[in-house]
């Protein structure tokens, strides 16, 4: 051994003796302590459902408020449903608009439609949460997300983690649960927000309509004379996940909508236009629709007689949901989805079909964006849109 390698040996073994701790730790089991993979370290939730991994996000399905990180002494748990001084919550956000006045009555109108809102969550079940893939809660290296950067939503559920550990801070601004509490808490410019429904194990962003009615509209649907189409006779799964661009034409997705719709008691509105320049609008009193195991049955609420459009869809009301790969219509001779080249809830078919072909206007087929009781089903909208809002939304306005 030359002195070359007796220097270098000798200077090896310094560095491992001031960076390597004396002994290792051993715990009571006789195992060494610290030698677990870091990835493998988990939280097991009280309920012993789930075990989160560390840095993961867990969201208790009996307490939406609370959110717990897990962390190496465990979970560590804070409410995200405490209200900040609106002066803070909107300096934070990107797209904070031009309401400045009654910031105060903002901020405890906001509370009180939550804590009305809350009230309802013991009757809530679990199921959305358990059947959602909770494995995507989990995103320990992600960053920040934005209210307004992505409206893609063809993507995979991956593009949603993002928002999940940004909600920690500030957390209120990730609190909304629809796009009523957003406009409640100041928010008046139409746009893509992020939202958090209470049953929902993961945020994801709405277009919210904070123009027609008085705002506070989560739009579920829309169509409209885009250059670029997307593309609407698709798959069960597309219709579960949703697809399109918030920005343009899109479904928000039926397990979004299930988990919108089952938090509150929810109207409905609908946006129509042709190519004259000519509106109509109709609204239903209530609408939610079932999880997945029962196919997204469509419950619908009488139709306002204060509507302009016409009644075409009470003839649906009660139908699962069929797509073009999944037949659960009422028809035993068709399959109404690829009849009418669309997912919706057909009966035995349908008198509205606003998620058929874009087909601008008069076409023979009856496989447009109709409205049928309106222009009939040979003409196929401009523009419609789908809208949710709570019932008791204006109420809460005025009190
Ligand atoms: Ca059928």
């Amino acid at each position: 051994m030359n002195r070359l390698s007796i220097v270098f040996l000798l200077h090896i073994n310094i560095f491992l003796a001031i960076t390597l701790p004396p002994t290792l730790t051993v715990n009571t089991n006789g195992i060494p302590a610290n030698v677990k993979p870091i990835d493998e370290f988990t939280c097991k939730t009280d309920d012993g459902r789930f075990e989160i991994p560390l840095y993961g996000k867990y969201r208790s399905g009996t307490n939406p408020c609370k959110v717990c990180t897990c962390t190496a002494t465990g979970f560590l748990c804070e409410d995200q449903c405490e209200t900040v001084p609106a002066s803070t919550s909107t300096s934070t956000e990107t797209t904070t608009t031009t309401i400045t006045t009654s910031t105060s009555s903002s901020s405890s109108s906001s509370a009180t439609s939550k804590a009305t809102v809350f009230s309802t969550a013991s009757t809530l079940s679990d199921q959305s949460i358990v059947s959602s893939s909770l494995t995507t809660l989990i995103s320990p290296n992600n960053g920040g997300g934005t209210t307004t950067s992505i409206s893609s939503m063809g993507g995979p559920d991956d593009d949603i983690i993002d928002s999940l550990c940004a909600r920690s801070t500030p957390a209120r601004d990730y609190a909304y649960v629809d796009c009523s509490e957003v406009y409640l808490a100041g928010k008046r410019t139409s746009g893509i927000y992020e939202i958090w429904p209470r049953t929902s194990p993961k945020s994801f962003r709405v277009f919210c309509d904070m123009d027609t009615d008085g705002g506070g509209w989560t739009v579920i649907q829309r169509r409209g004379d885009y250059n670029q189409q997307s593309n609407f006779f698709v798959t069960w799964s597309s219709y579960r996940r949703g697809f399109g661009d918030l920005t343009r034409d899109f479904w928000l997705g039926n397990e979004k909508i299930h988990t919108l719709t089952n938090q509150n008691e929810y109207r409905l509105h609908i946006d129509m236009e042709d190519f004259n320049d000519q509106s109509r609008f109709v609204d239903y009193e209530w609408f939610f629709i079932t999880d997945e195991q029962t196919k997204y049955t469509l419950n619908l609420g009488r139709y306002m007689t204060t509507s302009t459009g016409g009644d075409s869809l009470s003839y649906n009301r009660g139908m699962r949901f069929t797509t073009r790969d999944q037949d659960n219509d009422q028809s035993m001779s068709s399959q109404c989805a690829e009849n009418y080249k669309s997912g919706w809830w057909h009966t035995g078919c349908t008198l509205a079909n606003l998620n058929g072909l874009y087909l601008r206007g008069n076409d023979s087929t009856a496989t447009g964006v109709f409205w049928n009781n309106w222009l009939g089903a040979k003409y196929s909208l401009k523009t419609c849109a789908m809208k949710i809002r709570p019932v008791g939304f204006n109420t809460e306005m005025l009190s």
